[in-house]
């Protein structure tokens, strides 16, 4: 799944492709190196992000979904959490609803998936952008008891509000929200726990690229240069199980899941 985020502020990429044409052209240079889901955004989730009215999100990712959707390139996600959103570019050929408040900012989103039948992407988080903090800078660290039990938890109680809401289970996938509500340490212990999530009952995504905690482990600074950093994380997931991947970098991600794929699909690892 390919980051496409039509906004002027996005962390690592923000302003990039505002401009339809440019959004266009990036799609399908992801498309091209490998990606099969392409997931549009209009509005910043990044902490301090200001908010955006729904006309504007509409207005910044309508144009590049009608423009995908047209030919059937790709799957299309639209990364918003608001319903009007969402049912706007479903009618324009979106396939999936990314919701990083799963369902809980928007009474609607439920109800649309399930008339829609659109595939659901349910994300923890703990507070909404103006309320977070980037996951090295927190005044007042997040507390958990067991980050991963609490956030698969969390995870599996919306996605029994959802099924409850009319969602059938094969439209949801569960992402336990890295980067959001979480410190260095708390994120790492998630990474490697979801891992261990086999027995979950829904797809599980992995969308850790570009983010603060990588730079941390990492030293590189610059969000867009975090390339070797995510994939590493992408690569543990991949042989831990995960096969959805929410990425920056599609062309280094490409190759490097191609080789994990080897490996997990070897004899030795059958063993
Ligand atoms: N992270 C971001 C945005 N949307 N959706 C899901 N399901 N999972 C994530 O971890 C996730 C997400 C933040 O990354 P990005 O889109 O690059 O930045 P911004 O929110 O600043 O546009």
């Amino acid at each position: 799944m390919a980051v496409l985020n039509a906004t002027p502020d996005s962390f690592s990429d923000g302003g990039r492709h505002l401009d339809p044409p440019a959004a266009i052209a990036r799609a399908r240079r992801c498309l091209a190196e490998g990606a099969s889901i392409i997931d549009v955004g209009g509005e910043s989730t990044r902490p301090g992000a200001q908010r955006v009215a729904v006309a504007e999100q509409i207005r910044r990712t309508l144009p590049v979904i009608e423009a995908l959707a047209g030919n059937g390139e790709a799957l299309l996600s639209i990364d918003t959490t608001r319903a009007e959103v969402a049912r706007a570019a479903i009618d324009a050929g979106a396939h999936i609803i990314n919701d990083v408040s799963a369902g809980a900012e928007d009474a609607v989103m439920f109800a649309l998936a399930a008339d829609t039948g659109a595939g659901l992407i349910l994300m923890h988080r703990l507070n909404p952008p103006e309320a977070d903090s980037y996951s090295d800078r927190y005044a007042s660290p997040p507390r958990y008891g067991d980050v991963a039990e609490e956030v698969k938890a969390w995870l599996l109680a919306r996605a029994d509000a959802a099924l409850a809401a009319g969602v059938r289970r094969g439209q949801i996938v569960l992402d336990p929200g890295l980067g959001f509500g979480k410190t260095v340490e708390q994120n790492f212990d998630l990474i490697a726990a979801v891992s261990q999530w086999h027995a979950i009952g829904y797809p599980v995504l992995s969308a850790a690229s570009r983010k603060s905690f990588i730079g941390r482990a990492t030293g590189v600074e610059e969000p867009a240069a975090r390339v070797f950093g995510s994939v590493a994380v992408s690569v543990a997931h991949f042989l831990g199980g995960l096969r959805l991947f929410r990425v920056h970098d599609v062309a280094a991600h490409r190759e490097a899941l191609d080789a994990a794929a080897r490996i997990a699909g070897s004899r030795g690892a059958r063993r």
